[in-house]
């Protein structure tokens, strides 16, 4: 019933809406939606209620819920269903235990904050209430377990895109960071569950810092994190940037899903990668390796040189990297 009073309110932004109409049309007591609207309220919904006028709907709070984000959303599966959480320990932990319990390919699971975030390795991804994405995609592609690096990259090119659209340029540290001036605004986390050569689903995760600002972030990632509000001194929309985000992730995973076609994630990539050209460090079965980022491929592989002049290309997932200090101006 709170879907449809807020339909009704929207479908009449800024005009009164009776009562008596809302409960005439719905077949439910002015009591009720006396209360729907109080809860409204409190979820940031700014309602005028005038006793024998009704309710005006005056403005929507800049909430990752479906009745927000679906506005801008034009995507077929992908956010058709998202599951909405104040808090959770971690989204992409419930995403997991959705999409094992059978929950359909394209569910995104959304909260406002996090207690549990995680990065790679176990590492933790902090989060402050209410001013970041944090989201996580289910997936369930029919293709090699191996080909799972590649949906990372659909991912931050699908990132990099949307902030593009919203007037943010961004490079894309490979294979699952975005920049901002040198600084970590966005992490990908994708997660599998498979056997050898089949795959029963991957779980995309993304945290995005929106309109987080400085005393938000903690004093250990103050040198190498950012936010999107920090760089461009306003607030964003947090709404529109993940339904952007959710539909050129879309675009591009059914590209790569039914044309095996990759070029246009590959040219995001590519263009806006903030490695080619660089040295870096990377670690290699525990050892620290210099060498120079040269290209990503055409399978979106870092193309890698290293000081004896060898080639190497390498997937996401193989090494664990860091700008070598002399680029981490
Ligand atoms: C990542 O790992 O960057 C992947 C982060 C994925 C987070 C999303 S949020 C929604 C979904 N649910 C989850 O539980 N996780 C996903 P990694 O490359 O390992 O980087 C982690 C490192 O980034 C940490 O060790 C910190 O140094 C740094 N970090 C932590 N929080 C950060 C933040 N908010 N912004 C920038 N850097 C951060």
């Amino acid at each position: 019933m709170r879907e449809e009073i807020l339909k009704i309110l929207k479908e009449n932004r800024n005009l009164f809406i009776s009562g008596e109409e809302i409960s005439k049309n719905y077949g439910i007591s002015r009591a009720a939606i006396w209360k729907h609207i109080k809860k409204l309220k409190e979820e940031g919904y700014e309602i005028e209620s005038i006793t024998n006028s009704g309710y005006k709907l005056i403005s929507c709070p800049d909430l990752l819920t479906y009745e927000e984000v679906s506005e801008h959303l034009n995507t077929k599966y992908i956010g058709r269903k998202l599951v909405h959480f104040d808090t959770i320990d971690s989204t992409n932990k419930k995403a997991k235990e959705l999409a094992s319990q059978g929950e359909q390919e394209g569910t995104v699971v959304v909260s406002e904050t996090q207690t549990l975030g995680k990065g790679r390795f176990q590492r933790k991804w902090s989060d402050p209430k209410g001013k970041s994405i944090l989201m996580s995609i289910i997936l369930k592609p029919k293709v090699e377990p191996s080909d799972i690096a590649v949906v990372t990259l659909i991912a931050a090119a699908a990132v990099c895109k949307a902030l593009y659209e919203c007037d943010m340029d961004s490079q894309i540290k490979w294979p699952n960071d975005i920049i901002i001036n040198n600084k970590k605004i966005c992490g990908i986390l994708t997660e599998m569950s498979g056997e050898l050569n089949q795959i029963n689903y991957v779980i995309i995760g993304i945290g995005i810092n929106v309109n987080t600002s400085i005393n938000d972030i903690p004093d250990d990632l103050l040198n190498i994190a950012s936010s999107l509000k920090i760089e461009k001194g306003k607030d964003f929309s947090r709404k529109k940037i993940i339904a952007e985000l959710l539909n050129n992730f879309e675009m591009m995973y059914d590209d790569f899903i039914k044309n095996k076609n990759i070029r246009p994630v590959i040219d995001i990539c590519r263009k806006n990668s903030s490695l080619i050209g660089k040295t870096i460090q990377l670690y290699k079965r525990g050892d620290l390796i210099s060498a120079k980022a040269e290209d990503i491929d055409d399978e979106g592989r870092l193309v890698i040189r290293y000081d004896n002049g060898e080639c190497e290309s390498i997937i996401s997932g193989e090494v664990t990297m860091h700008m070598a200090e002399k680029n981490d101006n």
